[in-house]
């Protein structure tokens, strides 16, 4: 397996800076060396050249900083795009999980039916009309979808993906338009109940075959906020009561076993939060489990 690394350091679609520092702090966690071990060739690492100060507050309606947003999504998409031509694995690091955007964006514009496995605490399905906060790491599933103001298939060559293709795992807070989203569209979605009740194995399994049922790609985006805040303290919204380093690095075998993933983002990782950088060890860790990383 060959991956192709795209650096984002992005923070402005979570509002509160330190996620602009993930991608060097994973990076610091030692990531070349565990991918290396395990015989991962990394080829080429390119930092997008994204906007990291911006000049003003420039909210474009209720979304914050939408426009460096946009202009940001725009650019991994071309990169993600760039990578998955030249045949290797894109793993992007975030940056707020807004990069997202970029990276469905890149991706559909190669993969004609793309599966998506959105691990996180949060449902990313706001609208700009519903988003509570206005920041736009709440969007990037509505985006894709078609469903918010800002299209995907607003960035070049992109296309939406398909909501039958889309599985959330890990949720435990999500906001009331939100709620109505995946239920008016079916969304499948695994929320912490759901583990607890039916175990990590069944819900990756069930997961797995729903992005992967005649999909042409899987990409996995992985918001480091799906942990326990207990184990990744290191992230701008925390929840408590999530998924143990066990239960995630378990789920990422279980992707890697299914030999189905073709491209995964690692997000939400803030430099500045992770005090013991305890949240950038983990993504370390998952990310090498997710690319075939085994304990024997
Ligand atoms: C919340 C938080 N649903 C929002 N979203 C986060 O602002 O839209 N996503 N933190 O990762
Ligand atoms: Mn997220
Ligand atoms: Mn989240
Ligand atoms: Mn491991």
């Amino acid at each position: 397996k060959k991956v192709r690394l795209i650096r984002v350091p992005f923070w402005l679609g979570c509002g509160r800076a330190g996620t602009e520092l993930g991608p060097e702090s994973i990076m610091r966690a030692g990531l070349l060396s565990q991918l290396k071990g395990i015989g991962v060739e990394v080829v080429g690492d390119s930092e997008v050249d994204c906007t990291k100060h911006p000049a003003g507050g420039t909210a474009d309606g209720r979304i914050k900083y939408f426009a460096e947003v946009r202009e940001m999504g725009r650019l991994v998409s071309e990169h993600v795009s760039r990578a998955v031509e030249s045949g290797f694995f894109p793993l992007v690091l975030g940056g707020d999980h807004s990069v997202a955007i970029g990276s469905l964006a890149g991706l559909t514009a190669h993969y004609r039916n793309l599966g998506v496995i959105w691990f996180d605490a949060h449902a990313d399905l706001n609208t700009e009309e519903t988003s509570p906060s206005g920041n736009a790491h709440g969007i990037p599933l509505a985006v894709a979808l078609g469903r918010a103001r800002f299209k995907l298939t607003d960035i070049p060559g992109a296309s939406l993906i398909r909501k039958e293709r889309l599985v959330l795992v890990g949720v435990r807070d999500i906001d009331p338009g939100e709620k109505e989203l995946i239920r008016s569209e079916g969304i499948a979605c695994f929320t912490m109940h759901d583990i607890d009740k039916l175990g990590m194995k069944t819900v990756m399994e069930r997961a797995i075959a729903i992005a992967g049922q005649g999909t042409d790609g899987v990409h996995l985006s992985l918001d480091l906020d799906a942990l326990d805040p207990l184990e990744a303290a290191g992230v701008g919204t925390p929840v408590p009561g999530g998924v143990s380093y066990r239960e995630a690095h378990f789920a990422m075998e279980l992707l890697a076993e299914s030999g189905l993933l073709t491209s995964a983002d690692i997000v939400e990782v803030n430099g500045v939060l992770d005090y013991d950088r305890r949240t950038a060890r983990h993504a370390v860790e998952l990310a090498a489990s997710m690319l075939g990383k085994r304990i024997l």
